[in-house]
């Protein structure tokens, strides 16, 4: 039976973590931290599925839209959300969550954090080498030949997003594109595989904030587990994949993560 704990955000409650989840955090030699939309969703960024609000997106499916097919059956429809998505990630901010990992790798050197999100605020909260397995909102390159396209720092985006025409590659007059991993796309198999090694040696494990459907990344935690990892889930609902020998801290990540750091180090 997963151990499962809930947070109480009642103002003023006390939330006393498990000592056995504490246990296991404090000694951790290899940790790896594997984050999802969840992680940023404290930061006002919609998570994938929420992604496609306001009149323009909301008749679209995710999963339809963040494909090549979709981009080339319309690069205005697709490039004017990447951007309406890149300019709400330059508005926001890092969020408690981001911060805490950025403090988790000070108390557990050699940390791994591994983000299927393509924004960049775990950078912006100080983390370094962060593995981006879906790539990133603030890189672009073009379609045809993948020379780099430089973004401009803050596209004028109206609030519900609009069709833009994508801009031309300078080298070849190609497709510019966003440089995120689109279903149907091969991950960048060098950052796959850090991410298959880290995840296969570690002995601490924290999921946080993904619902774990989107593959191959969401093989990590079950790969962890098998060679012998404690796992640790953060999410205010149980995600998709965990056993019974897994910890669920039930909750939002900006405030479970602290109290992590706060009752595992003081
Ligand atoms: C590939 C970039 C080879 C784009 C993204 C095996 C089995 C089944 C399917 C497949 C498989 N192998 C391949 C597939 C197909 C597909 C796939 O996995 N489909 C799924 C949907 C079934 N995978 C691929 O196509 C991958 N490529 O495998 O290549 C290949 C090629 C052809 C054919 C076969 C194989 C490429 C996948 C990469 C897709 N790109 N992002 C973009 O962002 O636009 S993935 C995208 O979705 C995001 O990166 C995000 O991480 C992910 C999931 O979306 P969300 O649901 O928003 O986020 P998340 O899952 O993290 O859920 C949010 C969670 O946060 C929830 O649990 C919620 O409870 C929690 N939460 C909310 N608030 C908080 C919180 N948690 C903590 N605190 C809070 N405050
Ligand atoms: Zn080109």
């Amino acid at each position: 039976m997963t151990r499962i704990w809930h947070f109480d955000p009642t103002p003023g409650a006390v939330n006393l973590l498990p000592d056995a989840v504490l246990e296991r955090v404090r000694p951790a030699q290899r940790a790896v931290v594997f984050g999802g939309a969840g992680m940023s969703a404290e930061s006002g960024i919609a998570t994938f599925r929420d992604a496609l609000s306001g009149a323009l997106w909301s008749r679209f499916d995710a999963e339809r839209l963040a494909t090549p097919e979709a981009f080339l059956r319309d690069p205005a429809l697709v490039w004017g959300w990447y951007e309406w998505r890149r300019m709400q990630a330059l508005k926001a901010q890092p969020n408690p969550a981001h911060r805490a990992v950025v403090e988790l790798a000070q108390r557990l050197p050699g940390l791994c954090v591994i983000t299927q999100n393509v924004d960049d605020l775990h950078e912006r909260a100080g983390s370094r080498e962060v593995l981006h397995l879906h790539g990133s909102l603030h890189q672009a390159r073009c379609f045809d030949c993948a020379a780099a396209h430089p973004l401009e720092t803050m596209p004028d985006e109206p609030d519900g997003g609009r069709r833009l025409p994508p801009p031309r590659c300078a080298h070849c007059g190609g497709l510019v594109r966003p440089g995120v991993v689109w279903f149907g796309e091969m991950l960048l198999a060098e950052v796959l595989d850090v991410a298959f090694e880290a995840s296969g040696a570690c002995d601490l494990f924290l999921s946080i904030g993904t619902s774990g459907l989107v593959h191959p990344a969401a093989q990590l935690p079950a790969l962890a587990r098998r060679q012998g990892a404690t796992l640790l889930h953060v999410n205010p609902q149980k995600p998709q994949g965990v056993a019974d020998e897994d910890y669920c801290l039930l909750g939002p990540a900006g405030a479970i993560l602290p109290l992590l750091l706060q009752q595992a180090w003081g």
